[in-house]
C-alpha cells in the first residue's frame, strides 16, 4: 500500500476525537470536498469560456454557461441541500440566508456560511482564487433555521476551511484541533494529505496590504507601511510586499511562509471590505489554529458578535509577531 492519506480517510480517522460524534460532520466535510472538486473542474476550464460560450450565453453543446461564482454557489447549495446535515446556508452570493425545507436536510444540526469563489477579480486573468467555508451548530430549536443561527461568534465555529485553486488545488481545514492541508491529485481525483499540522511561522518578511489605499489608511498603518520599507539588517527589512487580491491565496502563502495580511478601514469603506461571516471568521479560525493572530486592530475577530449576515470588519491577520508589530503602530499613532 502506498503511503498516502486521503482526505476521506483522514476525516474518518479524526471522528473519534469528538465524543458522541454521529458521523454527521464527517459526511458534511466529505460533501464539501466533493463540491470543491466539481468547482475545481469548472475553474480549470475558465479560460476556455470564450471558445465554449461566454457567461449568460449557450455553449456549443447548447448548455447554459453560468458565471463561475454563481456556478460555485449553486454547487455548494446543492451539496448541502441534498447532503442531510445542513439545515440552512448563507453565502456571499445571496442577500438572505436559505433555509432548506426538504427531508432530511431540514432537520440538519448544522448551518454553513461560505464564499463560493473569493477573489473574483482574478477569475478572468488566470490568477489564484478560492472558496471559504465555516460550519456552526444551529442554535434555534425547531422549525426552519433563523437569523440567530448565523449570527454566532467565530469562536463558536465547529469547523472552517478554504480551497485554493492555484497551480494545484488545495483544501485546508480545521475542526479546532490544528490545521491540515490536502492537495488534489487530479489524475485520481483525490485530495491527499500533503501539509499535516500546518504551523504559521511567528515571524516573517512578507506584508500583504493594498497599498494603493495608503492615503486613506490610519496614521498608524501609514507609519507601519513606511517602517517595512526602511533598511534594517536586524529585522530583515525592507520586507517584501506580496498582494494577490485573493484573500485565500494571500493568507495561504503567509501561513506557509510567514507574513501579515491586512484589509483595514479606508475612507471609502469605514469597516473595511471583507465580510465577517464567510471571509474573516473562517480564515481567522485557521490562522489562530496554526498559531497566528487575527484581529480588527481593537478586538479578536472571533470574539465579534455579528449583527448582520454581510457585515464587514477591518482585519489584520497573520504571523503573531508581525501582527503585534502592526498593533504597536496603530496603538501609538491611531
Ligand atoms: P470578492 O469577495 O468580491 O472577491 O472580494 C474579496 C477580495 C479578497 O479576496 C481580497 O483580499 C480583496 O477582495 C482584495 O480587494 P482589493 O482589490 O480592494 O485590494
Ligand atoms: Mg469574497
Amino acid at each position: 500500500m502506498m503511503n498516502i492519506k486521503t482526505l476521506n480517510e483522514f476525516i474518518l480517522d479524526k471522528q473519534h476525537e469528538f465524543p458522541y460524534a454521529s458521523g454527521d460532520l464527517t459526511r458534511l466535510l466529505n460533501d464539501i470536498g466533493i463540491a470543491s472538486k466539481i468547482i475545481n473542474r469548472e475553474v480549470r476550464k475558465a479560460g476556455l469560456v470564450n471558445i465554449l460560450g461566454a457567461a449568460g450565453t449557450e455553449n456549443i453543446q447548447g448548455e447554459d454557461q453560468q458565471k463561475l461564482d454563481v456556478y460555485a454557489d449553486n454547487q455548494f447549495i446543492n451539496a448541502f441541500k441534498y447532503g442531510g446535515q445542513v439545515c440552512a446556508i448563507a453565502s456571499e452570493e445571496n442577500d438572505d440566508f436559505l433555509a432548506f425545507d426538504n427531508e432530511p436536510s431540514k432537520h440538519g444540526k448544522y448551518v454553513v456560511t461560505f464564499d463560493p469563489l473569493d477573489g473574483s477579480s482574478n477569475i478572468d486573468v488566470n490568477v489564484s482564487i478560492g472558496t471559504i467555508f465555516s460550519i456552526y451548530r444551529r442554535v434555534s430549536t425547531d422549525g426552519p433555521a433563523q437569523l440567530e443561527d448565523f449570527l454566532q461568534k467565530g469562536s463558536e465555529q465547529i469547523a472552517a476551511g478554504y480551497v485554493v485553486y492555484g497551480p494545484s488545488t488545495m483544501l485546508v481545514y480545521t475542526t479546532g484541533k490544528g490545521v491540515n492541508g490536502f492537495t488534489l491529485d487530479p489524475s485520481i481525483g483525490v485530495y491527499c494529505l500533503s501539509h499535516p499540522n500546518m504551523k504559521m511561522p511567528d515571524d516573517g518578511r512578507l506584508y500583504s496590504f493594498n497599498e494603493g489605499n495608503y492615503n486613506t489608511y490610519s496614521k498608524g498603518l501609514q507609519k507601519y507601511c513606511d517602517w517595512v520599507k526602511e533598511e534594517d539588517k536586524s529585522t530583515g527589512r525592507p520586507y517584501s510586499c506580496r498582494y494577490i487580491a485573493s484573500m485565500v491565496a494571500d493568507i495561504h502563502r503567509n501561513l506557509i511562509k510567514g507574513g501579515v495580511f491586512c484589509y483595514p478601514a479606508t475612507a471609502g469603506s469605514p469597516n473595511g471590505k471583507l465580510r465577517l461571516l464567510y471571509e474573516c471568521n473562517p480564515m481567522a479560525f485557521i490562522v489562530e489554529q496554526a498559531g497566528g493572530v487575527a484581529t480588527t486592530g481593537n478586538q479578536r475577530i472571533m470574539d465579534i458578535q455579528p449583527t448582520s449576515l454581510h457585515q464587514r470588519v477591518p482585519v489584520i491577520m497573520g504571523s503573531k509577531n508581525m501582527v503585534n508589530k502592526v498593533l504597536e503602530f496603530t496603538q501609538q499613532y491611531g
